[in-house]
């Protein structure tokens, strides 16, 4: 068979059941194009994405500007290792670090990898800058986290199906509720080994938990109080999802006109990923200031990928994206929008029982057992309907569309979800 065969949806399910690991239970549709805020099956059935790649594809699908950047740099040059300088990284790490106000920019390419990277990072800082005894360091990190699948980030992680029967484990986490400020602080006055704690600015694999107003500045500042290093993974949250540029962004400096006026929260470490791309690559980074970035000098970390050229021509041209379509303005406004229609609905059917969310991150919370397969059947229900969305833990649906949306489309996929949910039997 040539891999230009055109394929059914049911064969091409057959080869990934027969040939791939079983490591993913998706969605029955096979998808074959994608272009803004829309997805092809490969019988041409045209769908809404509300998965947006888990946040990757915020900036649409196949974003012109991107692929553009791509391809011409795919032509010119692909990857020289880091063994060399190559004529792209330097000016993508110069537009993303004043993009994001830090000093510097360590390049990754996945989200897990970049997560590793942060937590190494604060590791040798705790025993360079703090003064830590070494392997004494503790790094404190949320129930219901999500941060990847390495081995050491699921040590930390407490689902189980993530975790078990993958030990040993990673030691030096300490694990504590989320969206608690008290319990942050019971282990910082106690423990003088911390050296960061790693939070989701909103636990999106959780089932899009939005943390109480002044939890993250709250945690900030109880970090800078007891010296901590505070590590934020806005993998998911990052690139305008929410509504703002990141979800920590507070009253910087940027030109964001829903900044609220809640006192900034910089983090010491800002770990990106997945939209950090447009979802065309696999881009990621960490990104500090000197006094924490210097603690790592040549030999004690990289990649042969991270900070390769075309990363750097997509990376750079991903957040030109956002920033020239105004992405995080019209998360925002969608985001508001979405909520406000579903909130209308919500109390005459009996089906779902809330809406929660930040700009275009959103989740239904469906009214039935954590077990059953109601939201599963919903998105089954949904995809026949024209739209796409899958089911997270606990019976909630996750709402992430693509941020190139317009006001029209969103409040058409408002009709769709809403009538499925009208005709939904169970
Ligand atoms: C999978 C969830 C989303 C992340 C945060 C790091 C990473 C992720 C906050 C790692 C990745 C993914 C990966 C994907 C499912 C997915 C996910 F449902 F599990 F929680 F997005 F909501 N930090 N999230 O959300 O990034 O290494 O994957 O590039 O199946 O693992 P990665």
């Amino acid at each position: 068979m040539s891999i230009l065969e055109n394929i059914t949806s049911k064969d091409a399910i057959a080869l990934e059941e027969k040939h791939g690991a079983h490591n993913y239970h998706p969605l029955p549709v096979v998808l074959s194009r994608g272009e803004g805020v829309h997805v092809w099956d490969v019988e041409g059935k045209k769908y809404y994405d509300f998965l947006s790649a888990y946040s990757a594809v915020n900036q649409g699908h196949c974003h012109p500007k991107i692929v553009n950047a791509m391809t011409e740099q795919a032509k010119t040059l692909t990857l020289t290792s880091r063994a060399f300088y190559n004529d792209m990284l330097g000016k993508y790490e110069k537009y993303a670090t004043e993009t994001f106000h830090f000093d510097k920019l360590l390049p990754m390419n996945t989200g897990a990898e970049a997560v590793e990277t942060a937590l190494k990072i604060c590791r040798k800082w705790a025993y360079e800058e703090k003064g830590i005894a070494e392997n004494n360091a503790e790094i404190i990190v949320c129930e219901n986290n999500f941060h990847g699948r390495t081995t050491t980030i699921i040590s930390f992680s407490n689902d189980p199906v993530a975790r078990k029967n993958f030990g040993p484990y990673t030691d030096g986490f300490i694990k504590i509720e989320y969206d608690n400020l008290s319990a942050l602080e019971e282990v910082l006055k106690s423990n003088s080994n911390v050296a960061g704690f790693l939070v989701e600015p909103i636990q999106g694999e959780a089932g899009v938990y939005v943390p109480s107003e002044g939890y993250l500045s709250g945690a900030k500042a109880l970090c800078e109080k007891y010296n901590v290093l505070f590590i934020a993974d806005e993998v998911q949250t990052g690139i305008a999802r929410t509504g703002r540029l990141l979800a920590t962004c507070g009253n910087c400096s940027c030109s964001d006109k829903h900044c609220s006026g809640i006192p900034e929260i910089k983090p010491d470490i800002l770990i990106l990923g997945k939209a950090l791309s447009g979802g065309a690559y696999p881009v990621s980074a960490v990104l500090a200031n000197d006094n924490i970035m210097g603690v790592i000098r040549p030999g004690n970390h990289g990649s042969t990928f991270g900070g390769n050229p075309i990363a750097a021509a997509v990376g750079m041209a991903a957040l030109e994206v956002v920033k020239d379509e105004e992405l995080a303005d019209n998360a925002f406004e969608l985001g508001e929008l979405f909520r406000a229609e579903l909130n209308k609905f919500i109390p005459t059917t009996d089906l779902v029982n809330s809406v929660r969310g930040k700009g275009l991150l959103n989740a239904i919370l469906i009214n039935d057992s954590e077990d059953s397969s109601t939201a599963w059947d919903i998105c089954m229900a949904l995809k026949e309907n024209g739209l796409l969305a899958k089911p997270t833990h606990g019976n909630i649906i996750r709402f992430a569309p693509p941020l190139v949306m317009t006001k029209e489309q969103l409040l058409d996929c408002v009709s769709i979800i809403i009538k499925t949910l009208q005709e939904f039997k169970n």
